[in-house]
């Protein structure tokens, strides 16, 4: 990899931190958003210790883009922790009933001896680009919260208000000052949390294949119509070019073009259903 020692924390990131930390006083809960792709890497341990004396909503976004069988495996998991996770698209709202339900049971929960009701007033929170904004868009039925594909669309806070007595609090993505694992920054920048200026796209791709190669060969053979995917992560690539056309004057390969068409096509679900972690895994 081009940059091994990852050391880099934008600053309004540790504005957020403060941001997040000097509103726990106005919630009594917190929605945890968390990628369904990879829903131990997408997890922060910053944002775990600042939410952690909160009732807390797990939610596993971009199920639709996850693996279904791996979407329930990381349910199971999460309940048998004791959380109480909710699968979703927050594009089309699948799963939205769910999660009013938890919503409401824990409003029912904070006002169940109190005699003027209070109302739920939730952080949503989460690591950049898992869809935190579009999230709250959706269950608003309009688009309050601005979106983007790309991480660090979210820049200040921004209450709105639901039915029923509930509230929610956009905030923008936070990772963490440091990346002691380089496993884990992969899988960030695989899903776009990480910008893909940090780390090289070409050499980002190449981890890409690999993983795919071990855990989805069939989804890369389907896609690229390409005859096996024996070989070096760099022979694939080439296959790739070569079926694609993406070949320059003098018979170049075009490494950039695959690149860039390889974590495109990953990102928007085109290969089909990924999940890049299991429960269980390492
Ligand atoms: N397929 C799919 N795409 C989603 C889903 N939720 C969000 N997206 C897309 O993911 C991208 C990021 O969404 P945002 O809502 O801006 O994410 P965010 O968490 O608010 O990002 P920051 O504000 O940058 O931290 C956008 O392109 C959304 O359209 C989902 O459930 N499924
Ligand atoms: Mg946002």
């Amino acid at each position: 990899m081009a940059n091994e020692h990852i050391n880099w924390y934008p600053g309004h990131m540790k504005k957020t931190r403060e941001l997040i930390q000097e509103n726990l006083k106005l919630i009594n809960a917190a929605v945890e958003i968390l990628d369904a792709r990879i829903p131990v890497s997408s997890k922060n341990p910053v944002i775990d210790e600042l939410i952690k004396n909160k009732r807390r909503i797990v939610i596993l976004n971009k199920s639709d883009l996850g693996d279904p069988k791996a979407n329930e495996a990381w349910v199971k998991h999460f309940k048998a922790q004791g959380a109480e996770p909710v699968c979703m698209n927050a594009l089309t709202g699948e799963g939205m009933a769910d999660l009013f339900k938890v919503m409401n049971r824990m409003k029912d929960e904070i006002n169940k001896d109190s005699v003027r009701k209070k109302p739920l007033r939730a952080m949503i929170v989460g690591i950049p680009n898992v869809g935190k904004s579009s999230l709250i868009n959706r269950l608003a039925g309009k688009k309050s919260a601005k979106t983007g594909n790309k991480p660090g669309v979210t820049r200040g806070k921004q209450w709105i208000n639901l039915q029923d007595q509930i509230q929610l609090l956009d905030t923008p993505g936070i990772l963490w000052p440091k990346f002691e694992d380089k496993e884990i920054a992969l899988k960030l920048s695989f899903v776009g949390s990480i910008k893909d200026e940090v780390l090289d796209r070409e050499d980002l791709t190449i981890e890409l294949i690999k993983y795919l190669q071990e855990r989805y060969p069939e989804l890369l053979v389907n896609r690229y119509n390409i005859e096996s995917v024996e070989g070096e992560p760099l022979d694939i690539m080439e296959r790739i070019c070569d079926k694609r056309g993406f070949i320059m004057s003098g018979k170049r390969y075009d490494y950039a073009r695959a690149a860039r068409t390889i974590m495109d096509e990953f990102r928007g679900g085109k290969m089909g259903r990924i999940t890049l972690e299991m429960p269980g895994d390492k």
